[in-house]
């Protein structure tokens, strides 16, 4: 046979042609500005609208288009980025968002082009990455079709539906608050609603013994959410951009930041509708105000003149549902357990209250800081030194990474919270987690901590289950594996946007000589810098001689001197206020056992909370000893 036969030259054309068409540029120009919404029909507030429109447009590629998002900053009174959560980037670190990790915020008025390609398949969605933007609406879904998923043949249509949790207030009205001396134990604000793609009450229509495909994204800020259908068992085929083997499951626990994907099937007959049940994981809540729907009903509506019936809930508590466990999960492309480390970082969470009385959240002995300069300028700033990670400053928490190395991380939760820690950059390997989803996950939260022990674990699993979100069980651990294999400066942190700004990350900074090589930054992007009083070069300090020092660098806040604990000031706030208010019963509540960041005495986070402005200020900052 001759070596270009006809089919093949026909075939070879097609292929080249359906590249060349698949491969397109897609462009969004996003003029960001207030708006008004009313999203769970109870208050009318401002939001963060994108050409005057909220919610915010849907961004869909097809896989291996070029997305070019063109952000104009109309805001007037903030400054704001996007982030592509779950894109990795790879190559363009400096289109990934964070401010101050790879560029800087984008004050008001000021543009900026992210560009990038889109090699990846899935469920993804952008937000805001400057201090805690996204809360106030600026969050959305990010859909790359592939028309050669292994599913794609199943299904008929495709839903996308985003669950939230809403606040009727600004995050810079709610934030004081939150970060404040009334508020030692960081008990995070209360949600005032939780939506279900931006509303309440949506009908999602289908034509019965149909398939669907519905990607399912938690864009909310805090709280994780339960997901069923009543009647319907679903496959999953999806998490995080990653497809999996097709898995039936009934209930999902999605966390903050988390995607699935799911197929479901359709009965024959249309007489009746079905309640699209999400129940927020209220243990996550220091309170639930009486107000606080915890449980909301939506519907597969088969026949619009059918009753649409709330759901009946049969078990007692949230906790009580019994999700289905993606550490369990296959990956579709069977990827088998990376080798043993060359590196591995060992870190835990801690909430600890700082000299300044407020709650700080802090990886080891950590609580991440922002630089003067952000991460990535001072890589490709400071030549040989780029290796040092001293030059990153202390509070930035950097770990080097070397080129294609394997890493692994263990994190420990010294905490009584779960945390959804999300990597930028990449997805990671799950090879090990405790206490496991379901009745056991809350297992170890009344003893103490159990960290990882390395010579005493369950057997890793062959072809571990991997995406970018992964949660992290209360006093419990996880460990993750990835490779190294895409040079650029990569947050790793909570997804809890309340403990973020509570400083719960830390930065890999991988192959930094690699960047040196490979990288430059657009020349808008510097101007942004110049227009928000940026340094663009320089350690962590801004320190240009010498990289070394890092004199004036920002730093996180001082420890309380020893016998100083959460425990004390969280006393003393009650003698004062019980001085204060003749209130002596609550000193007499609980204060014996009383817990940091504790779930069981919700009362008494709801007193502090209500505590009259300046009634502990003045006597926090004294010196005090346990
Ligand atoms: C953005 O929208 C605002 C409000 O509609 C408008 O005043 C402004 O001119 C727009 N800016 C750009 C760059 O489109
Ligand atoms: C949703 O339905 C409830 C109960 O019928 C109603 O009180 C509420 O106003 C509705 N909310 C919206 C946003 O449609
Ligand atoms: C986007 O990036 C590509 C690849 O680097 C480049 O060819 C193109 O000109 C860029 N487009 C814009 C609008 O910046
Ligand atoms: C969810 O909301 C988005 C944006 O408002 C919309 O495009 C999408 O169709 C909605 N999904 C469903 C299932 O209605
Ligand atoms: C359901 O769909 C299948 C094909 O997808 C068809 O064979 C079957 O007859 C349909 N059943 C009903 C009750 O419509
Ligand atoms: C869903 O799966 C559960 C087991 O996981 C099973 O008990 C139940 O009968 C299934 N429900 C439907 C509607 O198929
Ligand atoms: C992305 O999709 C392709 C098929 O289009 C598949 O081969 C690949 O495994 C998918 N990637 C992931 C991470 O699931
Ligand atoms: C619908 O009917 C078809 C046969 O007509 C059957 O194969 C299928 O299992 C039925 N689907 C459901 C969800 O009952
Ligand atoms: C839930 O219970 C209420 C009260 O018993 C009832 O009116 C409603 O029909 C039930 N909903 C469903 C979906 O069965
Ligand atoms: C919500 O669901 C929980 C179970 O998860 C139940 O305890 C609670 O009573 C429900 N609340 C409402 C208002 O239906
Ligand atoms: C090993 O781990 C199991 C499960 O956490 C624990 O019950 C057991 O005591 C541990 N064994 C040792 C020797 O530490
Ligand atoms: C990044 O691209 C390189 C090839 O240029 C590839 O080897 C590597 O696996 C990619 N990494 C990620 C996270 O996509
Ligand atoms: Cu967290």
């Amino acid at each position: 046979m001759a070596p270009w036969s006809g089919s093949t030259l026909w075939a070879a054309t097609i292929l080249l042609l359906s590249w060349i068409c698949a491969a397109k540029t897609v462009t969004y120009d996003f003029n960001v500005t207030w708006v008004t919404g009313n999203p769970d029909g109870m208050t009318e507030r401002k939001v963060v609208g994108i050409n005057g429109q909220w919610p915010l447009p849907i961004i869909e590629v097809d896989k291996g288009d070029q997305l070019i998002v063109n952000m104009h900053n109309g805001l007037g009174d903030k400054s704001a980025t996007i982030h592509f959560h779950g894109m990795y980037q790879n190559g363009t670190n400096e289109m990934d968002g964070p401010s101050m990790v790879t560029q800087c915020p984008i004050p008001p008025g000021a543009d900026f082009t992210y560009n990038f390609t889109v090699n990846q398949n899935g469920t993804y969605w952008y937000h805001c990455h400057t201090d805690f933007c996204y809360p106030d609406g600026y969050r959305q879904a990010l859909i790359v079709h592939d028309d050669n998923a292994y599913f794609h043949d199943e299904y008929d249509e495709e839903f996308v539906v985003t669950v939230s949790d809403w606040y009727h207030e600004l995050v810079e009205g709610i934030a004081p608050d939150f970060l404040s001396v009334y508020n030692p134990t960081g008990a995070e604000p209360i949600p005032d609603a939780f939506l279900f793609n931006d509303t309440l009450n949506s009908s999602l229509p289908v034509k019965p013994n149909t398939t669907y495909l519905i990607r399912i994204i938690n864009i909310g800020a805090f709280v994780a959410q339960y997901f069923y259908i009543d009647g319907h068992n679903f496959t999953i085929v999806e998490i995080d951009g990653v497809y999996t083997e097709p898995t039936e499951a009934d209930i999902l626990y999605i966390g903050i930041a988390q995607r699935y994907s799911i197929l479901v099937t359709t009965k024959n007959s249309t007489d009746q509708n079905y309640a699209i049940v999400t129940v927020a994981d209220s243990v996550l809540l220091d309170t639930i105000p009486p107000t606080l729907q915890l449980n909301n009903t939506n519907w597969l509506e088969y026949n619009a003149s059918a009753p649409h019936l709330q759901a009946n809930i049969t078990v007692d508590q949230a906790s009580d549902l019994n999700p289905f466990d993606d550490f369990t999960l296959v990956p579709y492309d069977n990827m088998p357990l990376l080798p043993d480390p060359d590196y591995e970082i060992t870190v835990a969470v801690n909430m600890e209250v700082m000299g300044n009385g407020f709650g700080y959240a802090l990886l080891d002995n950590i609580s991440y800081t922002a630089p003067k300069v952000p991460t990535l300028y001072s890589v490709l700033s400071s030549g040989n030194l780029s290796t040092n990670s001293e030059i990153y400053g202390e509070f930035t928490h950097p770990f080097i990474l070397e080129h294609n190395d394997v890493v692994q991380i263990v994190l420990n939760n010294n905490d009584g919270g779960s945390h959804p820690f999300h990597l930028h950059g990449h997805n990671f390997q799950v090879i090990q987690r405790a206490p496991s989803y379901g009745p056991t996950f809350y297992d170890y939260a009344d003893g103490d901590p159990v960290p990882y022990d390395p010579s005493n674990h369950t057997a890793f699993p062959a072809t571990p289950a991997r995406r970018d979100v992964f949660v992290l069980p209360p006093q419990g651990y996880f460990v993750i594996r990835f490779v190294a294999d895409n040079p650029g400066v990569w947050f790793f942190h909570c997804h809890i946007d309340w403990h973020l700004s509570q400083g719960l990350g830390m930065l890999l900074i991988e192959a930094p000589t690699q960047m040196q090589e490979r990288m430059s930054i657009p020349q808008q992007h510097l101007d942004v810098c110049q227009a928000a009083s940026v340094l663009t070069t320089g350690n962590a300090a801004g320190n240009t001689e010498n990289f070394l020092d890092l004199a004036g660098q920002n730093s996180q806040q001082s420890f309380l001197p020893n016998g100083f604990t959460a425990r004390g000031i969280v006393a003393l706030v009650f003698s004062v206020i019980s001085a204060l208010l003749g209130v002596v019963f609550i000193v007499v509540y609980g204060l014996s056992d009383l817990k940091f960041h504790n779930k069981e005495n919700p009362e008494i986070a709801m007193v502090i909370e209500n505590l009259p402005k300046g009634a502990a200020e003045t006597t926090v900052v004294n010196d005090y000893k346990d």
